[in-house]
């Protein structure tokens, strides 16, 4: 068992995808009743401005604004499950989610996969990102056995995602107006194209930002369903304060706006039970322990878990 290398490559049963979306409680709405996952906040960087973003905050993609998570390091994250499974044992999926992007600095991110591998080889591994970067990292996901990837995909068209993105930042390189949208774009339908056609599970995820993309969610969602994708997610963006969106007036989405958009929607798995979590929830969808988490962790002795720094 190899923690420290980065190089670990690690044999995966090919074959286990179908079980391991029967116990994923956001590919399948009926396991979110019997399992829990772990988000593990170790991605602290991002590579691209979104315009309803506030970095104060957890990445709104897949969580909410107006929550802050700290940073944990790979070897906390271990230590991080142990402790879930004291409180809620079925764990069934560990997660990158944030606060950040995964994949804008990977390093903390395939560690923290080779090192949950080693320790809870039964457990899937999830992850969630801007879609920048997917293209560039798929051989180390694979090697590292993550099985699914949310993708967040708001707009199909350059001429709407330009009025969402402020910058993107590629391999050093900062783009911004049509020629930031344009890369993200052609970068996001690549990595998820690719994505699909290795084997992983994909999610995408559109937040819907009412007045920017809410006319143009179902045209996403063509695209999810020509590119393969398993499932589509519509989250209602929440105002996040101090963001550019929130200072120009543009105003947050509800459930209800979700449900009018999705409902007509066909040929895809449409989610309908995300809680957008934050990027440190932990156990049962319906219950986030990651509070309870924080409180017990104040008095414990962390002798317990051997990897605790
Ligand atoms: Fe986390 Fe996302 Fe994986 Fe689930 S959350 S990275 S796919 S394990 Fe789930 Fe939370 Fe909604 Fe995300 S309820 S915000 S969809
Ligand atoms: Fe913020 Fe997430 Fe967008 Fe990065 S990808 S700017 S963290 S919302």
């Amino acid at each position: 068992m190899n923690r420290d290398g980065i190089d670990l490559k690690l044999k995966l049963d090919k074959n286990d995808g179908c079980l391991q979306i029967e116990k994923h409680p956001c590919f399948n709405k009926e396991a979110a009743e019997l399992y829990g996952r772990v988000h593990l906040p170790v991605a602290k960087t991002c590579n691209i401005s979104c315009n309803y973003c506030h970095r104060d905050y957890d990445c709104p993609n897949e969580s909410r604004p107006g929550v802050t998570s700290s940073l944990i390091t790979p070897e906390e994250a271990v230590c991080r499950i142990y402790d879930v499974k004291k409180i809620f044992n079925d764990i069934s999926v560990a997660a990158v989610a944030g606060p950040g992007d995964s994949l804008a600095e990977p390093y903390d991110t395939m560690k923290t996969f080779e090192l949950v591998r080693a320790e809870f080889p039964e457990v899937a591994l999830c992850m969630s990102t801007n879609g920048l970067n997917l293209a560039d990292n798929l051989n180390e996901l694979e090697d590292r056995g993550v099985k699914f990837i949310t993708v967040t995909l708001n707009a199909v068209d350059i001429s709407i995602s330009r009025k969402i993105y402020r910058y993107v930042n590629y391999k050093g390189v900062v783009y911004t107006d049509k020629d930031a949208a344009g890369l993200l774009l052609e970068r996001q339908i690549e990595g998820i194209d690719k994505a699909v056609k290795r084997g992983f599970t994909i999610k995408i995820n559109s937040v819907l930002i009412p007045g920017i993309n809410d006319f143009h969610i179902k045209d996403v969602a063509e695209k999810a369903k020509k590119l393969g994708v398993y499932m589509f997610n519509v989250m209602p963006m929440i105002s996040a304060e101090k963001s550019y969106f929130y200072k120009i007036g543009v105003k947050g989405a509800n459930r209800k706006d979700v449900i009018n958009i999705t409902k007509g929607l066909s040929g895809i798995n449409v989610m309908e039970h995300c809680r957008q979590c934050r990027s440190d929830a932990a156990g049962p969808l319906n219950e986030d322990l990651s509070k309870k988490l924080c409180e017990s962790e104040v008095d414990e002795d962390a002798g317990e878990c051997g990897l605790r720094l």
